[in-house]
């Protein structure tokens, strides 16, 4: 009897440890397609946080936007607690943290690697991750990766603002997004997932959208929206975001939120690489197909620029010390 007691003491013990101990999953939601520098990035962090959490917690990453084809819809999901991490541009986020425009305004940096220097820098960039978790927004701010710079593809060509007058634009969903096109006299469209941009050029719904080379191929809308204005607006951070609820209600430990802001910071770099050799193969393939890649002078170019500048007034007043400290990190670099 006593034999008997302890075996399902023992019994119990086991389960128990096991139940303690028991794995979690949690969604991982990217509009991009497999291979693409952040959907690896996403694998590589599911991978290391499986094998640092020794495996309490789990990652399953959707790629190509079968959880959510708009990013809006995920950034949602996360602050109810619906999805526990999501790959997004920092331009969406910026409708639930407003401050996240000040680091992806028009023409803000000269260079990428302006760009990193501010976003590496623990009073701009690490600043403003912590931020999206202070400000109350339900999100939590892992790390940055790299997307390039964003430049019209448009239906018709274009050299000035004056030439995309009441041309329709599919932006993303963020309101300084859509008055930055408006003030160069197109007409922004929001509402359109990055799937469903090409069939929209294709049905005359816009007449383009704008994105970076890798995007502009991998989603096909080269083929729609043959000619490429290179007129570089805006450089904006893709962002990886973990939502505060899901992990709550997934009973993460502290430990392991730890563990997995940890391991997001270090596939910052990997990210990287892979976008440089993303951005050069894309190039090459939409250059191949026979695209009109439009190389503006510099007037035109200062056309864009100065067209853009109300915006500084409109979204970035009440972050001007982030903006003078972008702009003081920047002269550092020259
Ligand atoms: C791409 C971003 C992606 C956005 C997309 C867009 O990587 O996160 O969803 O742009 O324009 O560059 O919606």
């Amino acid at each position: 009897m006593k034999k008997m007691l302890a075996l399902v003491l023992s019994l119990m013990l086991v389960l128990g440890v096991a139940a303690g101990a028991s794995a979690v999953t949690l969604n991982l939601s990217e509009v991009h397609v497999d291979g693409y520098p952040t959907t690896l990035a996403d694998l590589e962090f599911a991978r290391l946080v499986e094998e640092r959490t020794e495996g309490r917690v789990s990652i399953e990453v959707y790629s190509n936007g079968s959880l959510y084809g708009e990013e809006t819809g995920a950034i949602e999901a996360m602050q109810v607690g619906d999805l526990g991490f999501a790959r997004v541009s920092a331009s969406p986020v910026a409708s639930y943290v407003p401050a996240l425009n000040a680091i992806q305004m028009p023409y803000l940096y000269d260079s990428s690697e302006h760009m990193w220097a501010a976003l590496d820098d623990p009073e701009i960039g690490q600043k403003m991750l912590d931020d999206i978790q202070a400000s109350g927004s339900g999100l939590i701010g892992l790390c940055y990766y790299d997307s390039g710079c964003r430049s019209f593809y448009l239906t018709k060509e274009v050299h000035t603002p004056a030439d995309m007058a009441g041309l329709k634009i599919r932006m993303q969903n963020n309101t300084m997004m859509v008055e930055m096109v408006e003030l160069l006299g197109g007409v922004g469209v929001t509402g359109i997932g990055p799937n469903d941009i090409y069939q929209a050029i294709m049905t005359g719904v816009i007449d383009g959208a704008e994105n970076n080379w890798p995007t502009y191929e991998s989603k096909g809308d080269y083929q729609a929206a043959t000619y490429y204005i290179l007129d570089q607006h805006t450089r904006v951070p893709e962002i990886l975001l973990a939502s505060e609820l899901a992990l709550e209600d997934a009973g993460v430990s502290a430990e392991d939120i730890e563990i997995i802001k940890q391991c997001a910071k270090e596939t910052q770099e990997y990210e990287k690489e892979q976008w440089r050799l993303k951005e050069v193969a894309s190039e090459e393939i939409v250059r191949a197909n026979g695209n009109t890649i439009i190389e503006l002078t510099a007037e035109e170019m200062e056309l864009f620029r100065e067209a853009v500048q109300p915006l500084y007034e409109t979204y970035a007043a009440d972050y001007t010390d982030v903006i003078e400290a972008i702009r003081a990190v920047g002269e550092t670099l020259e």
